[in-house]
């Protein structure tokens, strides 16, 4: 009884933060691409960190250079994230 509750308890520990990962990665088009600013309009489905449903809206780049591998019409994946009300998108990637 006792190691069975250890091991679920183990499980869980392991998974969460995999599964908090993936499901922090929101859904997005690009639809505006600003390289000089570091910003990029994007498309996006609905954004629980945010607390938002799904809009178009720009957000600052996290890092400028994610926006080179970039182009408008792009389907990608990032994350959101609100820095003192400052929206912004980490880990860009395309997805194929
Ligand atoms: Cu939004």
């Amino acid at each position: 009884m006792n190691k069975r509750l250890t091991l679920l308890l183990l499980c869980s520990a392991i998974a969460w933060p995999a599964l908090a990962q993936s499901s922090d990665l929101a859904d997005g088009e690009v639809m505006k691409l600003d390289k000089a600013a570091g910003t990029l309009t994007l498309k996006h489905g609905p954004l629980k960190a945010l607390n938002m449903g799904p809009m178009t809206m720009m957000f600052v780049a996290k890092d400028k250079a994610q926006l080179d591998g970039l182009k408008v019409g792009d389907k990608v994946k990032f994350r959101p994230l609100n820095e003192a009300g400052k929206m912004s998108a980490a880990e860009i990637r395309v997805v194929k």
